[in-house]
């Protein structure tokens, strides 16, 4: 029996691989949530607390004691929540009970950034140039910058995701640059380590799915380019990355294939590398759970990677080999936000809902016409997933899948990835972490 730590569309994907695998499912839900689907779908629901998710989602004991009332033999946290949160990994084990995610130890060890890039060069994984480790003081921050080079990139140890990072172009800007991220990551983090690296200019965010089993033997199953991003928030990701070749997949294949085995990682893990223009990878972070855009794997190389964790969570050896995309996969997050205002939150009740179908087309929501999106979490409400031959079909798909996806009552992002599939970039592939920066919103159509 497994509960689901988690709330929205990845409780209702979890819940679906459980029923096809004969596993009773428990969900978890806050007062706000009392009328979505992941309750309906599981065999039992408990209600772990009011709304805001410190009282809810996040609030360990809660969590802990439905397990126990419940009888779940193991917790799966979803993504965001707790799900790379070390101590809720520890108490699970403390009670018996199995985390379908990383061990403690391991989300603490890549959860600090500077100690990961440490493990990655040990491994012998592509690391970008830079300082060995935390910067003790400014004046070695000062003397690293020369050594490395400008431009250098600051970033937090305890950071991750942008918080606490600064670009610095010349000497000047070096000394407010390095004030400014230690105090954005103390208060974000309660940690201000700093560690430097070269900056690379306009690079692509491609990252590598790897399974790793008990055994300690690991695979890859190929890339997702992450590269479309506003404000550190991926907008649409797809796989085969436009600029993968063939020997640069095996390369960063291997690369996380050899990381993962190095630090014997267990379960569905993700090695996100920087790409720079000349095609030199470099590794970024490691995410030791299971990932948003995980469904465009799953459809260009027909593995289920929630029936991957439960496996290797049961102690079920992996088959070693690796798997390479034989279709085109391209996933648009489709937020409760408006495109025309700044993408600003749009909560309220969805009054019409048309679902796109049809070969190819894949819809991983939990709402439903007359839901009401609660105003307490994360924007998105569903991904739209489209998979074909090539990638210029794939494109094509996606145009008719979003034409025919109909929400009223509140904003979505869906006319932004309307017009994102006829941007001349985005259709070339020509774009890198870059492509936002510029991007207009088209004034809307007449209705
Ligand atoms: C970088 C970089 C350029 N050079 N590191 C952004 C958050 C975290 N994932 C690391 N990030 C970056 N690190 C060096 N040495 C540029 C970024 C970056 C970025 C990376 C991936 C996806 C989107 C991005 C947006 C802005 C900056």
């Amino acid at each position: 029996k497994i509960l689901i730590a988690n709330r929205g569309e990845i409780a209702l994907r979890v819940i679906r691989t459980c029923k096809e695998m004969g596993i009773k499912t428990v969900a978890v839900y806050s007062t706000a949530d009392a009328e979505s689907l992941h309750v309906r779908f599981a065999d039992e629901a408990v209600c772990i607390g009011p709304p805001a998710s410190s009282e809810s989602y996040l609030k360990i004991a809660n969590i802990i004691a439905a397990a126990e009332i419940t009888n779940a033999d193991a917790i799966h946290p979803g993504y965001g929540f707790l799900s790379e949160n070390a101590k809720f990994s520890k108490i699970c084990e403390e009670h018996d009970i199995k985390f379908i995610g990383a061990s403690a130890e391991m989300i603490d060890r890549m959860g600090d950034k500077a100690s990961a890039k440490a493990t990655m060069k040990a491994a012998g994984v592509p690391c970008v140039p830079g300082s060995d480790g935390v910067i003790p003081d400014f004046e070695t921050c000062k003397k690293l910058a020369v050594e490395t080079g400008y431009p250098v990139m600051l970033k937090a140890s305890a950071g991750g995701g942008g918080k606490g990072m600064r670009a610095v172009w010349k000497e000047e800007d070096l000394q407010p640059a390095w004030e400014s991220a230690r105090q954005e990551s103390k208060a974000a983090f309660g940690n201000d380590d700093m560690y430097m690296e070269k900056l690379i200019e306009e690079p692509r965010h491609i990252e590598i799915q790897i399974v790793g089993d008990s055994t300690g033997k690991a695979c890859h199953l190929s890339e997702r380019d992450c590269s479309v991003q506003r404000r550190h928030q991926k907008l649409t990701e797809e796989t085969p990355s436009p600029f993968m070749t063939d020997e640069l997949r095996e390369a960063m294949g291997n690369a996380a294939v050899k990381a993962a085995e190095y630090i014997n990682y267990e379960g569905a893990g993700t090695v996100e590398f920087l790409v720079d223009k000349h095609r030199n990878f470099y590794f970024m972070e490691m995410n030791t759970r299971i990932q948003v855009e995980h469904p465009i794997t799953e459809e260009v190389v027909d593995h289920d990677l929630i029936r991957e964790q439960i496996k290797v969570a049961a102690g079920i050896k992996i088959s070693g080999k690796n798997y390479y995309p034989q279709l085109h996969s391209i996933e648009c997050r489709i937020n409760a936000e408006d495109p025309y205002n700044d993408f600003r939150p749009s909560p309220g009740r969805i009054t019409v809902l048309h679902a796109p179908g049809g070969h190819g087309v894949r819809l991983d929501t939990h709402v439903y016409a007359g839901y009401m999106i609660p105003p307490n979490y994360d924007s998105m409400i569903a991904k739209l997933i489209v998979t074909a031959q090539t990638r210029e079909e794939a494109i094509a798909k996606m145009k008719r899948a979003l034409d025919e996806f109909v929400i009223e009552g509140i904003k979505t992002t869906i006319p932004f990835h309307r017009q994102l599939m006829e941007e001349p970039d985005y259709v070339e592939g020509n774009y890198t972490t870059a492509f936002m920066n510029d991007f207009e919103m088209r004034e809307p159509e007449e209705e």
